[in-house]
């Protein structure tokens, strides 16, 4: 097929590009397109300079200097600026936290002999988790510890007293807790008032941030964004945390294992169930249901070779990890995935979803199910899913689907053949295992520089910009520097498209990283899992630092973003920079408009907490600065 210059712009990626292709010929509305529609976009909303928070607005500052400095209540450039950055990581940090509620309630559950239709997969993990936490692992029931655990994790949400976080103080490493409250000690010395830099509550930093930028409340960016750390530490460190140790617990820890990536793994002879979204608690239980004999009957009665059940963003990474699940698509293809016309059913629970999937499924014969209480899609077909009755909601999804194979018209299915083999599954367990046991081969590693430094890059797509390029070539130009690529999320499924999780990929790296993938046979890029999984990444930084006796700035590590879009990836940036990692962003942050604040977050941050952002386009150039910054630190540990 040939491929248009408009097309080659949207995307790198040769799936899509077929299908972007089709859709323009077609006719059909993408995303790219009503993003099109929407220029020039607004340029005060670019500059974070426009202010929504009380209806004597919108209020904005005129950047040139000539109209107005002030909103009507008086707040400056700065103030607006730093209340619209805290509430996107109020939202982020409300996402990821909310997400780990679900399977800590979940846990209470099953160890209370409540819920039935799950069981703890890995008691390991568990008596790890109980070990970290401080409680006594020997003498405990399972079931015991299970709640244990449960009641610690579900305390940390909504507890009312100034202690901070358990699963902080159990995960962060010394010297970081130390460093933060050292952190608190000094900005409040410099403040009028006290600073806090320790979530209390996971809850409770977001309400937090929601009442300080309220009407006429906080209006220094110092104190702001320091809330907004604070929420961000409780995401980071504490929901997310959350959500991926005991998603391990339920559902088992991610073991390194082969799969397959890109629409290609849509398959014209069989059913096509995409699962899309964030939460894991459903997908397994689809995943399961749909692998049973009685759904294989089913399928083959309606002229079908069976269920093929394939993941697309977040929820896809989870069922990826810890089975297998071929993976379809990044957050920018999930129209795509329809327009192949072979998607019997797509559904979905909750964040990343466009509300567009319901009018472009009317267009197809995929049905389109929303199943989650929090959120309804107009236009979908709604099953609300309860957790106590997981089985029979899974199998009516799936035979729905099923049934839905008679309207598939034929004549509009268009699967690209492009697929990818990636080996993924990267938990910090699985890593350690690889290692034999402990982080040591990897720190030798380092020291010796066969490995430079490590990179974690994390988030999403954007269709501002080219549909995975950024993360490709960013990730390419590392290896090539003998850095490794650790990540999540989006970036992590664009890796796995383009063949960079695979040993064989070593080729393109450096030479002492070359030698280390080939004796460890790892890839050069890990896939560590969903975006709450980067909590696996400050893990494996804290068990590191901890080896070594030091603080996670100290080492050689650096975080980006590169085509980063949601809220959530504000919060992420903001822990990783929190917890001592500078952190790349490509596109630009709504924060121009305000340079106090602008300044804190890509300077005075370095200084406080060992790590600030950079924005950089090119990422060619961002390799550069990345591994400027990993020499550095290798400089100062004497390596
Ligand atoms: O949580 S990387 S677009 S899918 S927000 Fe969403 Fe961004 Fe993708 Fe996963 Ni994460």
């Amino acid at each position: 097929m040939k491929i248009n210059e408009t097309v080659k712009a949207q995307s790198a990626d040769p799936a899509s590009r077929e299908i972007l292709q089709l859709a323009a010929v077609q006719e059909i509305e993408t995303v790219w397109n009503r993003l099109e529609k929407q220029q020039p976009q607004c340029g005060f909303g670019e500059l974070g300079l426009c202010c929504r928070i009380c209806m004597m607005g919108p209020c904005r500052i005129d950047p040139f200097g000539e109209g107005a400095q002030k909103g009507a209540c008086g707040a400056d450039a700065d103030t607006i600026v730093t209340r619209h950055l805290v509430r996107m990581i109020a939202a982020g940090a409300a996402a990821h936290s909310d997400h780990g509620r679900r399977p800590a309630l979940l846990l209470k559950e099953i160890a209370a002999g409540r819920n039935n239709e799950y069981q703890i997969s890995d008691p390991k993990k568990l008596k790890a988790i109980a070990a970290k936490l401080g409680l006594e692992t020997e003498n405990c029931a399972i079931d015991e510890l299970a709640l244990q655990v449960a009641d610690i994790a579900l305390n940390d949400f909504g507890k009312q007293n100034e202690e901070t976080l358990a699963f902080v103080k159990a995960y962060a490493p010394k010297k970081r807790l130390e460093r933060w409250l050292k952190i608190a000690e000094d900005l409040s010395s410099l403040s009028e008032k006290t600073i806090g830099i320790l979530p209390r509550g996971i809850d409770r930093e977001i309400v937090d941030i929601m009442h300080r930028t309220h009407f006429g409340v906080d209006h220094s960016p110092l104190s702001l964004i320091a809330q907004g750390v604070r929420a961000a530490i409780g995401d980071g460190w504490g929901g997310s945390l959350i959500a991926t140790e005991i998603q391990d617990v339920i559902f088992g820890t991610p073991q390194i294992r082969e799969a397959n990536a890109n629409l290609g793994v849509l398959d014209e002879k069989q059913i096509n169930l995409v699962i899309h979204g964030h939460e894991p608690v459903l997908s397994e239980k689809i995943v399961e249901i749909a692998a049973s004999e009685k759904m294989l009957a089913l399928a083959q009665k309606h002229g079908a070779t069976g269920v093929n059940v394939v993941g697309m963003c977040c929820s896809g990474n989870e069922i990826l990890m810890r089975h297998g699940v071929p993976i379809a698509g990044n957050e920018l293809q999930q129209e795509l995935a329809v327009i192949t016309g072979a998607v019997e059913l797509i559904s979905v629970d909750v964040q990343c979803i466009f509300p567009a999937l319901a009018e472009l499924c009317q267009c197809f014969h995929t049905h389109f199910v929303a199943t989650s209480d929090q959120a309804a899609f107009p236009g979908s077909i709604h099953i609300q899913f309860e957790e106590d009755d997981a089985n029979r909601c899974a199998e009516e999804i799936v035979t729905l689907a099923i049934e839905n194979f008679a309207n598939r018209k034929p004549e509009k299915v268009h699967i690209p053949e492009i697929t990818n083999r990636a080996m993924v599954g990267f938990s910090v367990e699985a890593i350690l295992s690889a290692l034999g046991g402990t982080p040591e081969p990897l720190l030798d590693a380092i020291k010796s520089g066969a490995i430079k430094g490590v990179v974690g890059i994390v988030g999403c797509n954007n269709p501002k910009v080219t549909h995975d390029f950024y993360h490709i070539e960013l990730a390419k130009a590392l290896i090539a520097k003998d850095i490794l690529v650790i990540g999540s999320g989006c970036w992590a499924i664009a890796a796995a498209k383009a063949g960079l999780m695979q040993i064989e990929t070593a080729t393109l790296a450096g030479d002492g990283l070359k030698a280390v993938c080939n004796a460890l046979k790892i890839p050069p890029c890990l896939h560590m899992g969903s975006c709450v999984d980067c909590s696996r990444m400050l893990v494996l930084a804290g068990a590191l630092a901890d080896t070594l006796g030091v603080d996670i700035d100290d080492l050689p590590l650096v975080g980006s973003a590169p085509e980063w879009l949601t809220e959530k990836a504000v919060s992420i940036g903001t822990y990783f920079v929190a917890s001592g990692v500078t952190v790349h962003l490509w596109p630009m942050p709504p924060i121009a408009g305000g340079a106090k604040v602008t300044e804190i977050l890509t300077q005075t941050a370095a200084d406080v907490f060992g790590g600030a952002f950079f924005v950089e386009e090119n990422p060619l150039k961002a390799a550069d600065k990345m591994a400027e910054i990993i020499n550095e630190k290798r400089r100062a540990l004497g390596l």
